[in-house]
């Protein structure tokens, strides 16, 4: 079962500050993958508001319904317990802090601390006390396919062209598995390091199929170390999707502004910030004034 709802702090008493140090002391470990769970916290930030449908309004981080059932239990959502069960003791050491902002305060130190861009971040998810709210399975994306199924997903989320192409880039971090998704083996040679190598490696390195029993992914010729998978490749076969690859090749500043500015809208889709006097808005509002 879910851990519990504890009587909790108010969010305003929570010191933000030490929950990022205390993020930041869980993420090295020589044992786990490639020595560290940033890649994996990214995920589950990426995963628990990447539901969000600006159709209905519904899914998004909001209410951390990820540990929950359904959820939890999602094809897509396979690992991701680990970096859940890696971050409770944060949760249990700060009253007051949700899970909803835990999961994605998480996946934003992670980016920081393995060298990518300051991510704006603020508290103000509320959890839900069941995942009844959470909408049907199949909101994420599916690795097998292209480019048509990749705008649905993210359309559907409120993202651009330009804006899905960044977010992919996440994949210059972390790797496949096969216990996971099926797949197997990272993206580029520094998978802990958050760079726009995955572009560069997308458009300079010659890709073919690999031949394996797994499911459909690409091997890179030279080494056969590094792969992609069919949604991967479909940025570069899509002519507006490369575009961009194209740029973020060329242009890893560029890359990391984008990066922070797509990931930073994708942690807040469908999350309503209270104001300071109760009453509650969305985005573009006063909030970076007062905090
Ligand atoms: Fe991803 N991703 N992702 N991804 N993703 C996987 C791992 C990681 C897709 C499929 C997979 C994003 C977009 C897509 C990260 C971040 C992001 C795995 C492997 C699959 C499969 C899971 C496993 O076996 O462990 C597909 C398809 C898409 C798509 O857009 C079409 C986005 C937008 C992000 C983001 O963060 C913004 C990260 C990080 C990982 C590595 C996890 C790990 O454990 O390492």
């Amino acid at each position: 079962t879910a851990p519990g709802d504890n009587k909790r702090a108010t969010p305003s008493k929570v010191d933000y500050d030490q929950v990022r140090k205390s993020i930041s002391a869980l993420l090295d470990d020589n044992n786990y993958d490639d020595g560290s769970y940033g890649p994996l916290f990214v995920r589950l930030g990426w995963h628990a508001s990447g539901t969000y449908s600006h159709l209905d309004s519904t899914g998004g981080s909001n209410g951390g319904c990820m540990r929950f059932e359904p959820e939890s239990g999602w094809g897509a959502n396979k690992g991701l317990h680990l970096a859940r069960e890696r971050l409770e003791s944060v949760y249990r050491a700060h009253p007051g802090l949700t899970y909803a902002d835990l999961y994605t305060l998480a996946a934003v130190v992670a980016i920081e601390e393995m060298g990518g861009p300051t991510i704006k971040w603020r508290p103000g998810r509320d959890d839900h006390k069941d995942g009844k709210k959470s909408p049907a399975d199949g909101r994420l994306p599916d690795a097998a396919q292209g480019a048509q199924h990749i705008r649905d997903i993210f359309y559907r989320m409120g993202f651009n062209d330009q804006e899905i192409v960044a977010l992919v880039g996440a994949h210059s971090l972390g790797r496949c598995h096969t216990d996971r998704s099926g797949y197997e083996g990272p993206w580029t040679n520094a998978p802990t390091t958050f760079s726009n190598e995955f572009f560069r490696l997308l458009l300079e390195e010659k890709w073919q199929l690999r031949r394996w029993k797994g499911p459909k992914q690409y091997e890179d010729v030279k080494t056969k170390a590094l792969m992609m998978l069919p949604a991967d490749m479909a940025l570069i076969e899509d002519p507006e999707f490369r575009k961009y690859v194209v740029q973020y090749a060329k242009d890893g500043d560029k890359f990391a502004t984008d990066f922070a500015a797509a990931f930073g809208k994708l942690l807040e889709l469908g999350v309503e910030f209270k104001t300071t006097d109760g009453s509650r808005h969305g985005k573009n509002e006063s909030f970076w004034k007062r905090i």
